[in-house]
């Protein structure tokens, strides 16, 4: 087992969106790299299995792909810019509200189009094999082996190698394993509500049928909608609510009274044939969020991605905390020089406080989302957080901003905000304060201007009785 400098071989389980930029990053670096992934390979097939569509990017996944020279092609090139979220109310009003300066955005990529542009990218290299229709079943993480089963087969065999990465997200074989490790720690959540995709197509013109560079946001409440763009000018619509209240809409006049009462304005553009075929013909998906510790075992095994750290979509970050997972681990194998013992152990204890923060901030809005959108101290606090980042923008940067637009780790994003917050409170008192301080000592002043008044008032009031 050559460490210290030399060449390693790796094992990746999962050629998700993490598994297959991870063989980037080791091939990149000389690694001799397998990746197994039990579904057929997604270049060649129909079409991809269930999960959203289309993901929001922003600045973390996109660093993490420049260092392996796809940021270009993948986003700059593919990606569709949403410069703002754009409200839809339910009495069809629309408002838009940037995400920051006008180079500040975010981008809608296809999940389908990023993972086979990871593979081939990854597939490019000599030092990468891919072997499709491989799962993962068991083996001895502490040793680096993992038993595979072929599909359609029933034989096992067993594959060894110095690092065994998992990247086969929420519902992770390789986590299993570590599930066994003394001291491991797992916690796991599953929300009340589902989501379901739905799709607007293009207008017959061929054009987007809602303004493109937008995030659409229907808030309602307890559930909500939204959409983002795709390449072939059709939107992809996730509805989000409560599992109950899915199966209340069990049939086609009830969906269509629900969404023209909560969603009038979508109602034709997704097309009532086409809402009631998509809805029926799907059921919708659980969203679970996962929390563990630590993520490696010895210096032989570490998980990654979702299946380090799963967590609700509310704050689209998951991918991209799962591209900058691959990125800081990269960071790490320079730091330590290939030796796996320290890089492992660093990035465990480094990660976990911010993965957990991300998983919580999702959660968060998750319940924020539901019950805080329409109210007004809510939009005060927004819109005081965007005048204060204009006026510093170096100074104020809110939560959202610091999480979607720059690198800072999740944690500290979660600290800023708490400083905030104290600043805030502080300066209500002393605002409140000051006012009535104020308020006393112009009152003084005119007391007998005020007097006057007072009097002249009530003797006026005398008139009418
Ligand atoms: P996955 O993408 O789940 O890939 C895991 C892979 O491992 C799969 O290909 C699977 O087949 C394979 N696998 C599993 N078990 C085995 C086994 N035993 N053996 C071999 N292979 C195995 N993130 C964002 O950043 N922005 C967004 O806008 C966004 N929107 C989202 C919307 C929804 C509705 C959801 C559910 C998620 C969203 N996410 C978003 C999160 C994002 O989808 C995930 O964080 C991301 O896909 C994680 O990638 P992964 O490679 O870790 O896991
Ligand atoms: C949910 C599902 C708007 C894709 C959070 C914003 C999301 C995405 C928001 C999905 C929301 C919610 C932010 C981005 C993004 C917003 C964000 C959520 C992409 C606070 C495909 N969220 N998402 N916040 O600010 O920071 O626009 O499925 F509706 S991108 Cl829930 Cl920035």
């Amino acid at each position: 087992m050559e460490q210290d400098g030399g060449k390693i071989t790796v094992t990746i389980v999962g050629g998700g969106l993490v598994g297959a930029l991870s063989a980037c990053f080791f091939a990149k670096r000389g690694h001799k790299v397998r990746l197994y992934e039990y579904r057929e390979d997604i270049r060649t097939a129909e079409y991809a299995r269930g999960r959203s569509i289309n993901l929001a990017m922003s600045v973390r996944a996109r660093a993490a792909l420049a260092v392996v020279g796809l940021e270009g092609a993948l986003v700059r090139e593919h990606g569709i810019p949403m410069r703002a979220r754009m409200i839809h109310s339910r009495n069809g009003e629309r408002r838009a509200i940037p995400y920051g300066t006008s180079e500040q955005c975010i981008y809608s990529v296809g999940r389908k189009y990023l993972n086979e542009v990871l593979l081939t990218a990854a597939e490019k290299n000599p030092n990468v094999e891919l072997y499709f229709q491989h799962k993962m079943v068991g083996g001895d993480l502490s040793k680096g082996e993992i038993n595979v089963e072929v599909e359609g087969s029933k034989k096992q065999m067993m594959v060894k190698a110095d690092l065994v990465i998992g990247a086969d997200g929420a519902f992770s074989s390789v986590r299993k394993q570590l599930m066994k490790q003394p001291l491991f720690n797992y916690s796991q959540t599953y929300i009340e509500h589902g989501y379901m995709e739905l799709c607007i197509p293009p207008k017959k013109s061929g054009d987007f049928a809602m303004e493109a560079n937008y995030l659409h946001i229907w808030p309602r409440g307890n559930f909500m909608m939204i959409a983002l763009p795709n390449q072939d000018c059709s939107w992809t619509v996730t509805l989000f609510m409560p599992f109950e209240q899915f199966k209340s809409l069990d049939t086609p006049q009830k969906l269509l009274d629900f969404f023209n009462h909560f969603y009038p304005d979508a109602v034709p553009l997704i097309g009532e044939d086409r809402l009631v075929k998509d809805f029926f013909e799907s059921k919708p998906s659980p969203l679970v969020s996962v929390k563990c510790k630590p993520y490696h075992v010895g210096s032989s095994a570490i998980i990654i991605g979702d299946a380090a750290h799963a967590m609700v979509p509310f704050y689209g970050q998951g991918m991209n905390a799962g591209f900058e997972d691959c990125h800081i681990f990269d960071n790490l194998m320079t730091k330590h020089k290939n030796n796996l013992k320290k890089a492992l152990e660093e990035f465990s204890d480094y990660r976990n406080p911010d993965a957990e923060a991300i998983c919580n901030l999702a959660m968060y809005n998750y319940i924020e989302m539901r019950d805080l959108v329409n109210h007004p101290s809510f939009l005060l606090r927004k819109k005081f957080d965007m005048f204060a980042h204009w006026l510093m923008p170096n100074f104020w940067i809110p939560l959202y901003s610091s999480v979607t637009f720059s690198h800072m780790r999740y944690s500290l994003c979660i600290k800023n905000r708490e400083w905030q917050d104290k600043v805030l409170h502080r300066s209500m008192y002393f605002l409140s304060f000051a006012t009535i301080l104020g308020i006393s000592a112009v009152a003084y002043k005119c007391q007998d201007t005020i007097l006057n008044i007072y009097t002249s008032m009530i003797r006026s009031a005398h008139q009418y009785f």
